[in-house]
């Protein structure tokens, strides 16, 4: 046993939670990590191999929470093993360019894979990256918020570019998933179980009022 529990000590509590990021190859998957995790920008990025993750702390009522998010090759042939990708993953972040509608066409793939491969509810975000290329868009924003409350998903356009949103996009998906540890579920053995297994430590019972809305649209092109 490491860190035991500390009856209203107040300190003790970790958080750590999986995130994953998919997509087409080249729709900026890695470059929103490196923009989120070290406010980097490559604009010259191969194409990613295997799997790569970043651990990144925000604070979330006064309890440091972690994310441990994964990125991949959006290209199949450099995919690592996809179960072990997806397993213990309470967070996603589905990835298109506004700027190829063909990774928009690709979304549904993706959430299908999402679906098949996760065990658990999943907090997920649709992300149109490169909103910075307003000039050459071919997938307008509309298209994407009704594509997200078709599907339940949280919406967002970014630019890792330009750092539009990508801060805001990881954030939403941990505060969102944060709320779904803390609220529900805390009456589910199994799902208890499945969260510690995922080094996910519950909150002791706390009523949390503090409600997100579903439904949380931004763009850059206001
Ligand atoms: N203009 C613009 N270019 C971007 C943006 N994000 C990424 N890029 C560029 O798009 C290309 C692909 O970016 P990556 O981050 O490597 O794409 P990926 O989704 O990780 O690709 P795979 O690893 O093959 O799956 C690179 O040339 C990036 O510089 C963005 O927000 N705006
Ligand atoms: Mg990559």
């Amino acid at each position: 046993m490491s860190s035991s529990d500390e009856e209203g000590g107040g300190g003790g509590e970790e958080y750590l939670f999986k995130i994953v990021i998919i997509g087409d190859s080249a729709v900026g998957k890695s470059n929103l990590l490196s923009r989120y995790a070290r406010n980097e920008f490559n604009p010259h990025s191969k194409a990613t191999i295997g799997v790569e993750f970043q651990t990144q702390s925000m604070e979330i009522d006064g309890k440091e929470v972690k994310a441990q998010i994964w990125d991949t090759a959006g290209q199949e042939r450099f995919r690592a093993v996809t179960s072990a990708y997806y397993r213990g993953a309470v967070g996603a972040l589905i990835v298109y360019d506004i700027t190829r509608r063909t990774t928009f066409d690709s979304i549904s793939r993706w959430l299908d894979e999402l679906k098949t491969h996760s065990d658990t509810t999943v907090a997920r975000m649709l992300v149109g990256n490169k909103c910075d290329l307003e000039s050459i868009r071919n997938v307008s924003t509309e298209e994407g918020k009704s594509l997200a409350e078709a599907e339940g998903l949280f919406f967002m356009e970014t630019s890792a570019l330009d750092s539009t949103n990508v801060k805001s996009a990881f954030e939403i998906v941990i505060r969102e998933i944060y709320s779904n540890v803390s609220r529900k579920v805390l009456n589910s053995d199994s799902y208890k179980a499945e969260l510690s297994l995922n080094r996910v430590t519950l909150v002791k019972s706390e009523t949390d009022g503090s409600k997100q809305t579903s439904g949380y649209f931004s763009c850059c092109s206001r």
